[in-house]
């Protein structure tokens, strides 16, 4: 990182959040409690907090305790009392080119109509409702829905396999499940209904599944069991009062990959989510009124929840959905519909901006992209060449680039430049946004001196961090704060600079990182080991031009069983009917013995030298290994 390369605000691009004086980092660190209270204050409440923060059960951390309020109120009731009211909420475009524009008025009407659906099906405040949806605009009227009566959402990313819909749906005991007739996904339809019927054969807890039509696909049909969504819609009442939430009630929970494999049900409270992802949105983003900003993650991820749903919308917005791949039916699907829309702010992913460099940039070039004002990066580390490429030719040399650091754990963005006051450095995620303490530390949890590299920890709590695991309060302390004394391990290694800027490097768990998706290698190596053929299987992220890091699986075979090119290709379509398409191996490799150390342990950095072809697989030893690229 040097001089020449940091790049300075400019006052004509960012000053829409009125965040132009770096004051705001000296004025938040002095009193941090007193800062969230005035983003808080920002929001509606029923009854105001008695305390912004209550420590006295750490690390249970409390925000906002005392305070009532509710987040699909926030996100639409609020606006329809301004001249927000008939402005777009919601612009969607589905993979074939259908278009639907809901304003806060329509928005609100969809969302009070789906909460009285959802009370007819016997939802009740607390029970759980588990949300298997394509991007379309349905599935965050179902999420404000849940909100607006009590009722955690539990969305589970609609690429993910009928086993890993289960697992989820069984952790949270969800009694109800939204799905669709599927999605569309570069010209195919994914499979939703029978991927749920699938998995429904192993979930006790579910009693009813209301079915939104999508694509007109036939599917099977459960009566007594499955609803039509649009059916009961029809005929449901518009009126619908909110519930008042306590600040700490469950807004919903989201599951992640977590070392040890099993993944881990997020749990996110109203009023700090809601406070973090509302002050993040507009600061980071340096929001104007009139702003359409586009977020481009799924909503089945963290960063659609916080930032195509509720941070757009608590702060009146306009959202942008697109349903489809960013190559159909040609690589330039993002730029049409930034010239459509006429998009101010973009928020993607470092794998996306690698796609769309090797695709060339003959494919933006017919198109007007001067409505965009501002880039956001998330997800992954993006490389300084790919920030500069993503700087200069989608944002015409004009656009700040916010590369934007956190987690589904957090919530909302923790590390992140603030446009209108911080120097942008590419390749850096800048500083922690006001309000938020976090540091580079060695083994010992001692802070590394400037350009060192260690681990990355929060030192305070965020209004917006995870409240809970769910079910598993003592895997929450033990997974996040146990590894240091008073810190929130983050699970990342990083660098800092003499200037405290931080470069982010990547997991340092068993975590892998996919395309900016979150996999955990032990999950992976289950469901593998499911397998009839397998008797061993060890995962390792191997990296990738593309997606940053793929997978790499070793499997040695039970008796009796021989690798060949077919039996690999049968193993890949295993695990991406278990888990899903991301979590599908790019090699397989395998081996009649795993290389162990003489603890037992599975040397898994040989594996990995070997995966990126820094040693030579040896053949006639134990870690022999066949290639069976398909
Ligand atoms: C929001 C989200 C979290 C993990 C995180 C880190 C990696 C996210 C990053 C980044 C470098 C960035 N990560 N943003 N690494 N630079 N700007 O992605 O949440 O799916 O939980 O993943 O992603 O490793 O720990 P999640």
């Amino acid at each position: 990182m040097n001089e020449r390369q940091t790049f300075q605000p400019s006052p004509e691009t960012c000053s829409g959040a009125g965040v132009n004086d770096k004051a705001i980092y000296r004025e938040a660190a002095a009193d941090r409690e007193t800062f969230w209270a005035g983003q808080a204050g920002q929001l509606d409440w029923f009854k105001p907090w008695e305390q912004v923060l209550d420590e006295s059960n750490a690390p249970f951390y409390r925000w906002f305790a005392g305070g009532k309020l509710n987040a699909a109120y926030n996100c639409l009731d609020r606006h329809l009392k301004t001249e927000r009211k008939t402005k777009a909420a919601l612009i969607f475009e589905g993979e074939p080119g259908d278009q639907r524009v809901l304003t806060y008025q329509e928005l609100y009407r969809e969302v009070t109509k789906c909460a009285n659906v959802l009370k007819s099906m016997g939802v009740r405040r607390g029970d759980r409702v588990a949300v298997y949806l394509p991007m379309i605009p349905e599935l965050p009227v179902v999420m404000l829905a849940c909100a607006r009566i009590g009722a955690p959402h539990s969305v589970v990313f609609s690429g993910f396999g009928p086993g890993s819909l289960c697992d989820r749906i069984n952790d949270c005991r969800a009694k109800l499940v939204v799905t669709a007739d599927g999605g569309w996904r570069r010209g195919r339809i994914t499979p939703l209904k029978d991927n749920c019927d699938e998995a429904l054969a192993g979930c006790p807890s579910v009693e009813k599944v209301l079915l939104v039509r999508r694509t007109g696909k036939e599917v099977n049909f459960t009566a007594g069991r499955d609803y039509w969504y649009h059916d009961l819609m029809d005929g449901a009442p518009a009126a619908c009062p909110c519930e008042q939430m306590d600040a700490g009630d469950d807004l919903f929970i989201l599951y992640t990959s977590g070392p040890a494999g099993k993944p881990k049900g997020i749990v996110h409270s109203t009023g700090g989510y809601l406070t973090g992802v509302a002050a993040t949105h507009r600061m980071v983003f340096d929001l104007r009124d009139d702003d359409v900003f586009w977020c481009t993650a799924d909503i089945g991820w963290i960063t659609g929840h916080s930032y195509a749903v509720y941070g757009p919308l608590a702060n009146g917005c306009t959202s942008v959905l697109y349903e489809g791949g960013p190559d159909w039916p040609q690589p330039d699907r993002f730029w049409a519909l930034i010239e459509k829309y006429g998009v101010n702010i973009l928020y993607t992913v470092p794998t996306a901006i690698r796609s769309f460099m090797k695709w060339g940039t003959a494919w933006l070039e017919n198109y007007d992209l001067s409505s965009l004002r501002l880039l956001g990066s998330v997800g992954e580390p993006i490389n300084p060449e790919t920030w500069l490429w993503y700087h200069q030719h989608v944002g015409g040399g004009r656009c700040p680039v916010v590369d934007t650091w956190w987690q589904t754990e957090t919530g909302m963005i923790l590390i992140a430049p603030l446009p209108g006051v911080t120097p942008l450095k590419p390749g850096s995620v800048t500083v922690p946004v006001p309000g938020v303490e976090a540091a580079v530390v060695d083994n010992a949890g001692n802070p590394v001196p400037p350009c060192g590299g260690g681990y990355l920890v929060l030192k305070t709590p965020w209004p917006a961090m995870l409240s809970t695991i769910y079910g598993d309060p003592d895997r929450y302390v033990a997974q996040y704060w146990s590894r240091f004394e008073n810190a929130y391990f983050t699970g990342d290694g990083a660098r800092w600079d003499e200037d405290g800027y931080f470069q982010v490097m990547g997991r340092v768990d068993d975590i892998i990182n996919v395309g900016g998706h979150r996999l955990s290698t032990v999950e992976i190596e289950s469901a593998l080991a499911e397998h009839r053929t397998v008797a061993e299987a060890a995962v390792i992220g191997k990296s990738h031009k593309l997606k940053g890091q793929a997978v790499s699986a070793f499997v040695t075979l039970k008796e009796g069983f021989t690798g060949s090119p077919e039996l690999a290709a049968e193993l890949k379509t295993h695990v991406t009917r278990k888990i899903g398409a991301l979590a599908r191996p790019e090699d397989i490799f395998f081996t009649p013995e795993m290389p162990r150390t003489r603890s037992g342990k599975i040397m898994r950095r040989l594996l990995w030298e070997m995966a990126e072809g820094r040693v030579e697989a040896d053949l006639d030893g134990p870690v022999a290994a066949a290639r069976h690229g398909i």
